[in-house]
């Protein structure tokens, strides 16, 4: 992260506000672009994060020894009332029925990036796979099954991306969880900010969403209406006068 040097000690009492004042600003500045990035912030096991493809349907994008991750909306303001599986609450999913209790509703106006997990084995056979993803922002909302799946990629999918659907895919496009010795299953951290899954494919594929929300701080970026003026302002003074009784300069 680039430091900003903030000069105090050799200028008039006006100058060091003014200094320190866009010091602090040129800090805020700084640091919310450093989380526009990294989303991803660690990928384990098989899992293996690329640049959004052109082509996510079937027979797209195989490999027998990589579930592939990539990025989809980033700082996305959410239109439309999304219904999704999980939201979030830790633990271990390996059910359509283990999901009823933490399904909801993403609402209109959230402040979300948007993740895609996906697993296509090569060739004939059936190949399961585990790994992990990390974000930078915690899990709010998992879409592993067919309608929330399907009812989310025109809002969250990568616009540089064809998805498959549901309908075409005969059912098997999201996290199945039916066929017989399945051992699909899904974890997210105790902190919501990993979750860890564990696919199996033949003949078609798995994909699941996964949305994580920014911090009230870079929700407040994009409008800086008055309120988070006032308090960039009431946070400045306080810490101005902090920082300047720290380093024995009159106030
Ligand atoms: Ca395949
Ligand atoms: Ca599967």
């Amino acid at each position: 992260m680039m430091r900003i040097r903030c000069p105090l000690s050799r200028s008039t009492l006006p100058m060091r506000w003014l200094s320190l004042m866009l010091c602090l600003g040129a800090s805020l500045v700084l640091s919310i672009a450093d989380g526009a990035q990294a989303l991803i912030t660690a990928t384990g096991g098989a899992a293996v994060q690329i640049g959004a493809p052109a082509n996510s349907r079937v027979g797209m994008l195989q490999s027998n020894t990589s579930i592939f991750v990539w990025e989809e909306k980033q700082n996305h303001l959410t239109v439309n009332v999304l219904p999704f599986n999980i939201d979030g609450t830790p633990g271990f999913y390996d059910t359509a029925a283990s999901v009823a209790a933490t399904a909801g509703n993403l609402p209109a106006n959230s402040l979300v990036d948007s993740h895609m997990i996906h697993f296509d084995q090569l060739g004939p056979g059936t190949t399961t796979l585990s790994g992990s993803v990390e974000f930078q922002h915690p899990i709010t909302a998992v879409f592993v099954l067919c309608d929330p799946l399907d009812g989310s990629d025109t809002e969250l999918g990568s616009p540089v991306t064809l998805y498959p659907n549901c309908i075409d895919t005969g059912d098997f496009r999201p996290v199945d969880w039916v066929s017989t010795g399945d051992t699909e299953q899904i974890i997210v951290s105790p902190d919501r900010m990993k979750i860890d899954f564990t696919l199996r494919t033949s003949n078609v594929l798995d994909q699941l969403r996964v949305v994580t929300q920014q911090s009230a701080a870079v929700a407040a970026a994009p409008g800086l209406g008055f309120p988070a003026v006032a308090l960039l302002v009431l946070l400045g003074i306080a810490l101005g006068t902090r920082i300047l009784q720290k380093n024995s300069l009159p106030v």
